[in-house]
């Protein structure tokens, strides 16, 4: 009982960001931006020696010691065991992982410190933004802290228009990766801990009363009604807002409120959305005093018993898994090239629909899913076990999830929002899930819900009984047949049902080759091994009379920690239907063939 109060008072003041975080400008692309990506100086502190003196005391704002100070020997008898200017570097965006060898396994806390220059016109305001952070971040500004977030996969900004100096400035961000059991992810995790500023820093320079936040997409159940809202953020809150999209002859003035808010609802006829034709307009939001355009698509999505509906008609989602490592480099993905090679391959799949797991990846990767027409299933890392019993923890994920549909919500490839991945049962995860669950729902209304869930064998028949699954609008299976436990053919006989009345995505499936392995299909890592799994899958998946989508696991070999295995895994998941060096296993072509087959 207790817990559940906990989860209710949780839930109702979880909506709000963690203390120190601001409310983040979403768009970002269309804002007045510098950017801060480069070499920044860093400095590898396991100790946290910059930031606690040998008492573990934290240092004070204006201790020299504090690595935040930046500080210099003001002469040659002073004692400073520090220093960024010659430091080592490493390039932001990035992870440190994959840039030195030293910190290949390297978690725990790095400092990083770049100068810029600048000159903040007088009626100006400029903020900080972080694409992503892995996984805590403190940051300083001319030795202030301004700020501090955790939650390795989401945008965050501070506003330093009163700290920041004419001229030059130092930004000093505290960045710890240290895997916690009260964290989300928590301590097991099947994929690389990769720590560091993982995406780009900017400047945004602003109006004083800005538009902050605005949410632009058709009403939920409806083809010809736009609605929406808008905030603005600064002093000037009540101004009338214009939003138009010339291309649809829509223009339509709202007048904000005491908190610079106004919702609206605007009757019109669009070209919809769709993987066949991902049409955009320029939509552009224009308050008195600042404006803001965007390129938004507009689409339904809807379920109705065990169908999707794209635009009112039944889909079938032929997806591919994606987790966010670069095509091209060893680690992270952070540039514009790696999510367009990692979508081309996913279109090359005949792919209309990519899972992007297990957390929000960036922001990249969504607006060119836009572009070429893939519906997107995105996530927020609560995954396998976590402290479903914690306040905190539960704070957390809903700040992520907030964060997440914040920053997507006007993208229409995104058409479901997943609140977990593979979670353990209980009452208490129950109770967390259920109201992640209905926070997505109260915040965006238009989009499907889902979690990615387990199934067991009941009676010679699969079953997915999760009682999570009362709360989804879509049900999401991950299954290993052939892979985990053992090799009998017979297992893709078995019958798959479920009690509830609602579509199946089969979020997971798959098996491990090292591409160029070759071998009878019996033998583990072989590319014949994988693509047998593959060849009876299919006919297994074809049976299933509510399966509605399929994402098998993964297209890309991917780096982690818990695939120890020489010789064959060597720290990667080898579920990949291509090799961490972009080669293709047989697999891959069973896949391309099956979805093509799919769509004729
Ligand atoms: C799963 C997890 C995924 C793993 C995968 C595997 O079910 O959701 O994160 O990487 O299985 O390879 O075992």
């Amino acid at each position: 009982m207790i817990h559940k109060i906990f989860l209710f008072l949780a839930f109702i003041f979880g909506v709000q960001t963690l203390s120190y975080t601001q409310e983040t400008l979403i768009n970002v692309d269309h804002r007045d931006t510098q950017s801060l990506n480069g070499q920044w100086d860093i400095i590898v502190d396991p100790l946290e020696s910059g930031y606690y003196n040998f008492h573990l005391n934290e240092y004070a704002e204006g201790a020299a010691k504090g690595f935040f100070s930046d500080a210099k020997p003001k002469d040659k008898t002073e004692l400073l065991e520090y220093s960024f200017d010659t430091s080592e570097k490493l390039h932001v965006p990035g992870d440190w992982n994959s840039q030195k060898e030293k910190l290949f396994l390297y978690e725990g806390t790095i400092w990083y410190r770049k100068h810029f220059n600048y000159n903040l016109p007088k009626n100006k305001r400029l903020f900080v933004y972080f694409g992503a952070v892995n996984y805590e971040a403190v940051v300083y500004l001319n030795g202030k802290k301004i700020g501090t977030h955790i939650g390795g996969f989401t945008p965050f900004n501070f506003e330093i228009t009163d700290f920041v100096a004419s001229g030059k400035n130092t930004l000093v961000v505290k960045v710890n990766n240290t895997r916690k059991k009260d964290a989300i992810p928590s301590t097991m995790l099947d994929w690389w801990n990769y720590g560091g500023i993982n995406r780009r820093v900017l400047l945004i320079e602003e109006e004083q009363t800005l538009v902050q936040d605005y949410h632009i997409q058709l009403a939920k159940d409806s083809f010809e009604k736009i609605k929406g809202w808008v905030q603005l953020n600064g002093k000037d809150k009540q101004q009338k807002v214009t939003i138009s999209i010339p291309e649809a002859n829509v223009s339509e003035t709202i007048k904000t409120d005491a908190n610079g808010y106004a919702a609206f609802t605007i009757n019109t006829k669009l070209t919809l959305w769709s993987p066949e034709n991902p049409k955009l307009y320029t939509v552009h939001i224009n308050a008195e005093t600042a404006k803001i355009t965007d390129e938004i698509g507009f689409r339904s999505i809807q379920v109705k018993g065990t169908d999707i509906l794209l635009n009112g008609k039944p889909i079938v989602l032929n997806g591919i898994c994606i987790h966010e490592e670069s095509p091209v480099r060893e680690g992270r993905a952070y540039t514009p090239e790696d999510a367009q090679i990692l979508l081309n391959w996913a279109k090359e799949l005949n792919c209309n629909y990519v899972r992007l797991a297990h957390y929000p990846h960036n922001e990249y990767m969504t607006r060119l899913a836009d572009k070429m027409g893939l519906m997107v299933w995105s996530e927020i890392p609560v995954y396998w076990a976590l402290e479903w019993d914690n306040p905190e923890v539960y704070k957390n994920a809903s700040t992520q999830l907030k964060d997440m549909i914040t920053r997507d919500k006007n993208k229409a490839s995104v058409i479901i929002w997943s609140v977990a991945n593979e979670t353990p049962k209980s009452d208490a995860r129950n109770t967390f899930l259920r109201n992640l669950a209905d926070q997505a729902r109260a915040q965006d209304p238009t989009r499907l819900i889902s979690a990615a869930l387990l199934h067991g064998k009941v009676d010679g028949k699969m079953t997915i009984n999760d009682p999570i699954g009362a709360y989804m609008d879509i049900l999401a299976c991950n299954e290993y047949t052939g892979w985990y436990g053992n090799t009998d053919p017979k297992q893709f006989d078995y019958k798959w049902e479920t009690k509830y009345n609602k579509p199946l995505i089969m979020s997971e499936f798959g098996a491990g080759a090292l591409q160029g392995f070759h071998a009878d299909a019996d033998t583990r890592w072989s590319e014949e091994f994988q693509a047998r799994v593959y060849e009876r899958q299919f006919p297994m998946l074809d049976k299933i009379p509510f399966l509605r989508g399929t994402s098998p696991w993964i297209l890309k070999d991917f780096r982690s920690a818990k695939r120890l295995l020489p010789d064959y895994q060597d720290y990667y998941n080898r579920k990949g239907l291509i090799s961490e060096f972009g080669e293709k296993k047989q697999a891959f072509y069973l896949l391309q063939a099956y979805y093509k087959k799919k769509v004729q």
